[in-house]
C-alpha cells in the first residue's frame, strides 16, 4: 500500500479524501494555491505544500506543479478528485511517466469516454443501448436532415468534444436545421476547440439515473445501484438521490448489466458512472461515462455502506474491492444530497463570495455533512461555489425527506447567501414529494 499520497484538489472533495486516507493509514500531502492556505483539508492533512497562485491555471491545473510537489515531498500516489485534472489524460500519463500511481482509469479509458461521439459509437457496437440517430459525425446539414426524418422530429445536436450540456442544440422542424446545426458547431469549435456534432433523437422529459461503478486490476467490476440526478438547473447539479424512485430492482439489474459492459470494453480501473437518459416510457440510453469520482458519490456510499474513496485508493495500488465477498450489492434505505452552493438562489443563483460570520452546523441521526468550511472563512470567488454537501437518509425516501427538512432547517450559514432555502423550497414541493422529477422540474415549477 501507499505510505503518501499527493491530495491535488481542494475543498470538500480535498478534506474528503484525507479522511479517507486517515482512516487507512495512510499520510496525507494536500496541494493547495496561496488563496487556500487557511482551508481545513490544509488543516488537517499530514503535510501540505503551496502549488502556486490562486488562478487554477497556475495552481490546480498546473501539471509540472503538482507533480514537482509530489516527488520533492515523497508521495507515491496522485489523488485529483473531480474538476481540475481529473478526467485530463495527459495528467494522468504525466504522472505514471514520473513513477507515481495515478488514483483513476487508464489514460486509454479517459481518452476513450472524453470523446462522446466516439464513446457513444462504441457502446453502440457493444450493444449498450444508445438514443437512435446518426452513426458518428454529422457531415452536412443535408445528412442531418435525412436523419432527422429516420428517427422522428424533435432531434437535438450534440457537441462530440461537449459533455455537461455545453453545445446543444433542439431542432423541432426542417426549416430550423441548418441554422441550429450551423450555430451548434460554432459553438462547439469555440467551446472546445473542436466543431465536430453528431445527432440524435430528443428524448423529452428524461431523467438523468447514473449507475455507479467500481473495478479492480483482478478482473473484478461491480456497479454499486443508481442516482437519480434529474434535478438540474443550467445542466448544474442541485440534489441528488439514490435510489432512483423511478428505477425498479429489474431496471436496476439491466442498467447495471450495461454499465459492467461498458466497464469491461474500457478496460476500466477504479470508480467511475455510466449516465443513462431515463424516457417517460422506462426505456434507458448511454449519454456518457465521467471517469472520476462524482460530487454525489456519498448517496450511493450511504445506501450501499461503502467508502468509495477507500475503494479507489485500495484498487490503485493493486489491491481488490475490499467487499467482494457481500456479492451483488444491494442498496439499502434512502439517501438524499443537497448541494450548499455560496450562490443566492433567490437572485438567479448569483455567485455569493465572502467571510462566514456565522455558522451553525446541522447533525443528529441520518445526517452526513461533507463541507470545508468553519466559521471566520472566506469564500474565495476564484473557484466554484460549492461549499458544502448536506447528505441525508432514512428506511424510506419520505424519511429522507423529513430529515432533509430538519437539517435544512438547522444549518444556518451568516455572511453569504446560499442554496439552502431553494433545497428547503425543493422539499416542499409535492412533485418532489412523489418522487416525480424530471430535467425541466425547476422551469415547470
Ligand atoms: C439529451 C437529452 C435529450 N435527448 N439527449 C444534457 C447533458 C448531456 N450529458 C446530455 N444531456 C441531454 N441529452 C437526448 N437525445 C437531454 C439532455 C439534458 C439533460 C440530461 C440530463 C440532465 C439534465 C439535462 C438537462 C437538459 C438536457
Amino acid at each position: 500500500m501507499f505510505t503518501k499520497v499527493l491530495v491535488a484538489n481542494r475543498g470538500e472533495i480535498a478534506l474528503r479524501i484525507v479522511r479517507a486516507l486517515k482512516d487507512m493509514g495512510i499520510q496525507s500531502l494536500v496541494a493547495y494555491s496561496e488563496v487556500d492556505r487557511e482551508t481545513l483539508a490544509v488543516q488537517l492533512a499530514d503535510e501540505s505544500v503551496c502549488i502556486g497562485p490562486p488562478p487554477a491555471a497556475q495552481s490546480y491545473l498546473s501539471i509540472p506543479a503538482l507533480i514537482g510537489a509530489a516527488q520533492s515531498r515523497g508521495a507515491e500516489a496522485v489523488h485529483p478528485g473531480y474538476g481540475f485534472l481529473a478526467e485530463n489524460s495527459s495528467f494522468a500519463r504525466a504522472v505514471t511517466e514520473n513513477g507515481l500511481a495515478f488514483i483513476g482509469p487508464k489514460p486509454e479509458s479517459i481518452d476513450l469516454m472524453g470523446d462522446k461521439n466516439a464513446a457513444r459509437e462504441t457502446m453502440k457496437q457493444i450493444g449498450v443501448p444508445t438514443v437512435p440517430g446518426s452513426d458518428g459525425p454529422l457531415q452536412s446539414a443535408q445528412e442531418a436532415l435525412q436523419i432527422a426524418q429516420g428517427v422522428g422530429y424533435p432531434v437535438l445536436i450534440k457537441a462530440s468534444a461537449g459533455g455537461g450540456g455545453r453545445g446543444m442544440r433542439e431542432v423541432y422542424e426542417p426549416a430550423q436545421m441548418a441554422d441550429c446545426l450551423a450555430a451548434a458547431e460554432a459553438e462547439a469549435l469555440a467551446g472546445f476547440g473542436n466543431s465536430e456534432v453528431y445527432l440524435e433523437k430528443l428524448v423529452q422529459r428524461p431523467r438523468h439515473i447514473e449507475i455507479q461503478v467500481l473495478a479492480d486490476m483482478h478482473g473484478n467490476a461491480i456497479y454499486l445501484g443508481e442516482r437519480d440526478c434529474s434535478l438540474q438547473r443550467r445542466h448544474q447539479k442541485l440534489l441528488e438521490e439514490s435510489p432512483s424512485p423511478a428505477v425498479s430492482p429489474e431496471l436496476r439489474a439491466r442498467m447495471g448489466e450495461a454499465a459492467l459492459m461498458a466497464v469491461r470494453r474500457a478496460d476500466y480501473l477504479g470508480a467511475g458512472t455510466v449516465e443513462f437518459l431515463l424516457d417517460l416510457n422506462g426505456s434507458f440510453y448511454f449519454m456518457e461515462m465521467n471517469t472520476r469520482i462524482q460530487v454525489e458519490h456519498p448517496t450511493t456510499e450511504i445506501v450501499t455502506s461503502t467508502d468509495l474513496i477507500k475503494e479507489q485508493v485500495l484498487v490503485a495500488a493493486g489491491q481488490p474491492i475490499s467487499f467482494l465477498e457481500r456479492g451483488q450489492i444491494v442498496p439499502s434505505g434512502h439517501a438524499i444530497e443537497f448541494r450548499i452552493n455560496a450562490e443566492d438562489s433567490q437572485n438567479g443563483f448569483l455567485p455569493s463570495p465572502g467571510k462566514i460570520t456565522g455558522l451553525r452546523l446541522p447533525g443528529g441521526p441520518g445526517v452526513r455533512l461533507d463541507t470545508h468550511i468553519y466559521a471566520g472563512y472566506t469564500v474565495p470567488p476564484t473557484y466554484d461555489s460549492l461549499i458544502a454537501k448536506l447528505i441525508v437518509w432514512g428506511n424510506t425516501r419520505a424519511e429522507a425527506v423529513a430529515r432533509g427538512r430538519r437539517a435544512l432547517d438547522e444549518f444556518q450559514i451568516e455572511g453569504i447567501k446560499t442554496t439552502i432555502p431553494f433545497h428547503r423550497w425543493v422539499l416542499d414541493q409535492p412533485d418532489f414529494q412523489a418522487g416525480e422529477v424530471h430535467t425541466d422540474f425547476i422551469e415547470t415549477h
